[in-house]
């Protein structure tokens, strides 16, 4: 019997952040009407994924439009699409964007703009030719007391621990939205047929320990000296039982992995990435607020994700995340940090 006939009644994510919506006091619903305007984007950006292929290939009624979107690079085309969906709602007052060199003010400079939106519109986007899962992060703030219009960065340059909600969409073998308004985790599946996001995943925890680590193994001779210190152990089974390896390349599909199974995902500081690849602000610290919110953790191989000030919009961040049991262990492989190496990572000889 297909879920929802006869059993529990169906629940949307629309349904889900009105009841989340309740834990804000005084929020007049512009905050669910801000989520709503994510899960439209969602929408939009899946439709336009799941074609990429065929409108190579075929085209489609588009392919004559006169704004050329269906050529657009998809990685933009979702970038006007999230700008396009969050910038009419009044609550929003500034939107940085992984695709924008500066956030974007919004227009309406209202007075009553409470928050800012920061996301990568579509993590990964590389791997679309190949039909690799890719992904949108996001990361709701709330505006800081006194910050103006004058200043957008300072909307947006807060430590993790003060987003008010994170989530992530991944464009997998379905279309999954996961969220946290910091009340637990919760995973939405895409039902083409009714074209609304199900409650799927209802209060997600990761598992205390995992079976897979994650990481490109290509750089191994890079990392400090923690990580291949680490993952030797992983390797070997000295961590109760022997790990196998799971990459795709797109850290949006290899954190949801990590959220459903457990294990652990880095992308570690490498000689061509000191201060690691990934970026802090859209990537990590929605990454990292989702893990503690499962019951895991997320750092930079120093000291938590969400602690981090940030300096810049699109600073970026070594990244280690995943269960209790890895990362307790991953902590006490830490050396001391010594000052010639910025970091305290020691990078092999
Ligand atoms: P590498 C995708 O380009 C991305 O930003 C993340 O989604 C992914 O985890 C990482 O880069 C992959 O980088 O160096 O392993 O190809």
């Amino acid at each position: 019997m297909e879920k929802g006939q006869g059993e529990t009644p169906l629940i949307t994510i629309a349904q889900h952040i009105l009841q989340e919506q309740r834990r804000f006091p005084g929020a007049t619903g512009e905050f669910s009407f801000l989520l709503s305007g994510i899960t439209l984007a969602a929408k939009q950006i899946q439709a336009k994924v799941r074609r990429a292929g065929l409108t190579d290939i075929l085209g489609d009624q588009d392919s004559a439009n006169v704004h050329g979107e269906v050529q657009q690079k998809l990685d933009l085309y979702s970038n006007e699409v999230l700008l396009r969906a969050l910038s009419f709602r009044e609550s929003v007052g500034i939107l940085a964007s992984e695709e924008n060199e500066h956030p974007a003010i919004m227009p309406h400079k209202s007075p009553v703009a409470k928050y800012a939106v920061v996301f990568d519109p579509l993590d990964g986007s590389s791997n679309i030719d190949v039909n690799v899962s890719v992904g949108t992060t996001f990361s709701i703030l709330r505006r800081p007391e006194g910050a103006d219009f004058d200043d957008p960065a300072r909307w947006v340059l807060q430590p993790g621990r003060r987003q008010m909600a994170a989530g992530y969409v991944v464009y997998g073998s379905s279309t999954v939205m996961v969220y946290t308004v910091g009340n637990g985790v919760h995973g939405f599946t895409l039902d083409p047929a009714v074209g609304a996001f199900v409650l799927s995943h209802e209060n997600i925890k990761m598992p205390d320990q995992g079976k897979y680590y994650s990481v490109n193994e290509a750089y191994r001779d890079n990392f400090p000296d923690e990580y291949i210190t680490f993952l030797n152990e992983l390797r070997s089974g000295e961590l109760n039982h022997p790990y196998a390896s799971r990459y795709i390349g797109s850290m949006v599909a290899d954190f949801h992995r990590t959220l459903l199974r457990g294990g652990v995902f880095m992308y570690p500081p490498t000689r061509d990435f000191a201060q690691g690849k990934l970026r802090l602000l859209y990537e990590a610290n929605p990454i990292a607020m989702l893990a503690e919110q499962a019951g895991g953790s997320a750092t930079d191989g120093r000291q938590r994700i969400l602690d981090i000030q940030p300096e810049d919009i699109h600073q970026r961040t070594p990244l280690i995340v995943g269960s209790r049991v890895e990362m307790q262990r991953f902590a006490e492989l830490l050396v001391p940090a010594s000052p010639d190496t910025g970091q305290g990572m020691a990078f092999p000889p």
